[in-house]
């Protein structure tokens, strides 16, 4: 089977696509091919968008591998996986989203559903073969075929289903992300890899301090251990894991391979497309190859596509399954190990382990092939203007909402706990689809602040569709974040605490384009199918534009 390799032209052009060279691979008719334990780490293939437009095709496909892990891949063409799509504010994206899932088996009536363009936008059965796509961390309307989740179901069919977005212009610049949101199947298509990096160009106009950088677009993912159930895999090694689907397997965990020029800073765009598991990523340098222990220090750019407010130099990042994280780092020069680890993460009694692991070898090499370079800056932006707008507005309420879980009845103890995302004086229930009436109404135009507890045994990890948030607080305490994000992590409850952890989120819905019914929900997808998830309705605001 011959395919062709898409790659980024260093400097960047108006062009569309670059076509590089044509490769055999020998494995043919595998479905959502990935590389080796070991491989080198390359950029994800790219889609430019051209005169303000990015028409493309994404095939949904899925495949079981000899591991017997089920993939699920978007397929680009005849061999592209998941590229990045690189857009500008105010660009058009016209994406055609055919499902070719084989169709559930029993039980699934035919969708019809008359007119053409209503295809999609009504829910049917919801089953296994169903899928739709979320824009996470765009500002866009909640509306069918843009970015609507709760309605939107595509099912297996010839047609197509169309997304017809138009990246907001004044969206921020930086790392967004595509992948399915079909509740109750979301978890099994994300660790099967559906998913794929969506950068809205121009972070270097904020942040010049990027401009002419490399740049290097690291996309971490999760996969189940072949053979182990999902409690096994609590008690023991977690979840896999890859690096742009580079595996990084239990349980000789051997690191893929980055190699990079000598001692030179590097803009690394890191997206945490998992389905459930944390990355807290390091990167340390060493003498020797035995003892690659000494964290680096990074220069936070920005987090969930927006740039920081101001710098700050973590020696690690915490990226919650769904968050991104977008940091200068430098590569080691000639003689010194490196490498790109993730810490362990302590997701509490009743969650997953997520132990330390070295992600790859970073290796400085002369002959290193050179990555696409950042470019140079165009009309300046302040960074932070926008944090520190939303840290300013006034909140017209506060609202609490708090996770819990039921653990499961010890007589059955292979069954799932109940997940529940509630607001306070509410009754926990998990999300259902059939819903009535939206669990949290506000006014476009407002900002709220919420206070967000975990009373649950396990971390958990708040997103909301369509907007962004500014953390104030955490247990309390002020923390003012020059950040802004859309997904955050709450750390469980150790059950002796008279307090439960807890976040306070000003929540930004003075965007008046954002009206409609959307979603809340843990960002862990085990846990979002599991029924964390809740509904907010934004009615337009009293007041004319
Ligand atoms: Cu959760």
């Amino acid at each position: 089977m011959v395919f062709t390799l898409l790659q980024r032209q260093a400097s960047r052009g108006a062009c569309l696509l670059v076509f590089l060279s044509a490769l055999s691979i020998q494995a043919a008719a595998e479905v959502c091919p990935r590389p080796r334990a070991g491989s080198l780490v390359s950029n994800p293939a790219e889609l430019h968008s051209s005169n303000g437009r990015l028409d493309l095709e994404f095939a949904f496909r899925t495949f079981v591998g000899a591991d017997g892990l089920t993939r699920y891949c978007y397929m680009y063409g005849d061999g592209v996986q998941s590229p990045t799509l690189r857009v500008h504010p105010g660009d058009e994206i016209n994406l055609t989203l055919r499902n070719e899932l084989p169709a559930a088996s029993a039980g699934t009536p035919p969708h019809t559903h008359g007119m053409d363009m209503q295809r999609g936008c009504t829910p049917g059965a919801m089953n296994s073969a169903a899928t739709n796509l979320h824009f996470h961390g765009l500002d866009l309307p909640p509306t069918c075929h843009q970015d609507e989740t709760l309605h939107t179901l595509v099912e297996p069919s010839d047609a197509g289903f169309e997304y017809r977005i138009t990246i907001p212009k004044d969206q921020p610049p930086g790392l967004y992300w595509y992948h399915p949101h079909p509740h109750g199947y979301s978890e099994a298509q994300v660790l099967g890899g559906a998913s794929g990096a969506l950068i809205v160009e121009g972070i270097e106009n904020e942040t010049p301090d990027v401009a002419g950088l490399p740049e290097r677009v690291v996309i971490l993912r999760d996969q189940r251990v072949p053979g182990l159930t999902e409690v096994d895999e609590d008690n023991g090694p977690g979840k896999n894991i890859s690096i742009n689907f580079v595996p990084v397997t239990n349980p000789f965990y051997r690191p893929a391979r980055i190699v990079a020029r000598p001692a030179e800073r590097q803009f690394w765009r890191v997206l945490n497309a998992s389905a459930d598991s944390y990355f807290d990523v390091q990167i340390r340098f060493g003498a020797i190859i035995q003892d690659v222990r000494e964290p680096q220090t990074l220069e936070l750019i920005a987090t969930d596509g927006v740039a920081a407010g101001a710098r700050s130099q973590p020696s690690h990042i915490l990226i919650p399954p769904g968050a991104r994280a977008e940091f200068i780092m430098t590569t080691p020069p000639l003689g010194t190990y490196a490498q790109l680890v993730t810490l362990s993460y302590d997701t509490g009694p009743d969650g997953e382990a997520t132990p330390y692991r070295v992600i790859a070898n970073i290796t400085s090499s002369q002959d290193a092939a050179e990555e696409a370079h950042m470019p140079a800056p165009g009309r300046s932006l302040a960074a932070g203007d926008r944090v520190a707008a939303l840290g300013r507005a006034k909140p017209i309420r506060q609202r609490k909402l708090y996770f819990s879980e039921i653990p499961p009845d010890p007589a059955h103890p292979n069954t799932p706990p109940q997940y529940f995302i509630t607001v306070e004086g509410a009754t926990p229930a998990i999300f259902d689809m059939n819903f009535k009436d939206p669990n949290i109404t506000v006014r476009a135009g407002t900002v709220e602040d919420w206070i967000v507890e975990n009373r649950a045994h396990e971390a958990h990890v708040f997103h909301i569709h369509q907007l962004h948030f500014q953390v104030m607080e955490r247990d309390g305490q002020n923390v003012n974040e020059p950040l802004l994000r859309d997904t955050v992590d709450v750390p469980y409850w150790d059950g002796k605490s008279p307090n439960y952890p807890s976040v306070k989120l000003r929540m930004d819905f003075r965007n008046r384009n954002i009206v409609g019914t959307f979603v809340y929900h843990c960002h862990i997808l085990e846990h979002e199918d599991g029924g964390m998830m809740g509904t907010i309705q934004v009615i337009p605001s009293a007041s004319k534009k």
